[in-house]
């Protein structure tokens, strides 16, 4: 008799604790995402570690920087929050610790996917210099990552050196957003990750949650197409870089999150 009272009272318990929805979306809470650059099965190290890419030429890698933008999310119902875009533009630099978990605040709510652009959209690119702030000042921050009016923001940059490749050197400078006066090929690629496997972002007002995510350097380089540095030493030109960028898009995982 005892046992039956016992076991009632925790499905009682069970079941309002179901219809209790734990989030207040008047509230707002942060929410990190993590970029971790890494290289295959090892983490990203610039300039010491040789990597080797899927043509089988060894490289070293001195510099990794790219621009996200753009961020959403989507709850399990469907509805999707939008980061007012003013701000919501991110360079990660390899170099940098700080740039490379952007901080978001997001209403409280349980997330499961999460969206985001490769890249610096066209509107922006075209915007007067005085929408173009912090990372994407053409004079201090994006000083190395612009090409001018019309081919805009330089997306994603590696760089390094090979023995493969004429010169030593490799540069794999990636941009283009469509073009304002002359159109240029569209280069911006929008990328989606599905957090429920891994970990849904659970998102409450003063606390932090964290969408880690893998960025694996490597899958830029091979995938669609197997970058050669033997081939292929410079990119300076979009048309030049889109087999990068349709690589790219595949290179972002969720590796889990931290509530
Ligand atoms: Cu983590």
């Amino acid at each position: 008799m005892k046992r039956i009272i016992f076991a009632s009272v925790i499905l009682f318990a069970s079941c309002k604790k179901e219809t209790d929805n734990p989030y207040n979306s008047n509230l707002t809470g942060n929410l990190s995402v993590e970029f971790d650059n890494i290289a295959g099965s090892s983490d990203l190290q610039l300039n010491t570690a040789t990597y080797n890419n899927a043509v089988g030429e060894s490289f070293k890698v001195t510099k990794l920087k790219y621009y996200v933008s753009n961020f959403s999310l989507t709850k399990a119902d469907g509805s999707t929050y939008t980061i007012p875009q003013d701000s919501c533009y991110f360079l990660i630099d390899e170099s940098a610790s700080s740039s490379t978990r952007p901080v978001l605040k997001v209403p409280e709510g349980e997330y499961k996917t999460l969206s985001f652009v490769l890249g610096v959209d066209s509107l922006r690119n075209t915007m007067d210099v005085s929408k173009r702030t912090g990372v994407l000042d053409p004079t201090t921050s994006a000083a190395d990552m612009y090409w001018g009016w019309n081919s805009g923001y330089i997306f994603f940059k590696a760089e390094g050196t090979s023995t493969a490749a004429n010169g030593s050197n490799f540069a794999y400078h990636v941009g283009g957003f469509g073009g304002y006066s002359t159109p240029t090929v569209n280069n911006l690629r929008k990328i989606t990750i599905d957090l429920s496997a891994r970990g849904t972002a659970k998102v409450k007002a003063g606390k932090s949650s964290n969408i880690h995510l893998f960025a694996d350097l490597l899958k830029a380089f091979n995938g669609t197409t197997n970058m050669s540095f033997a081939s292929v030493a410079m990119i300076h030109s979009a048309t030049a870089g889109t087999p990068v960028a349709n690589n790219a898009a595949f290179m972002f995982t969720h590796d889990h999150t931290e509530n």
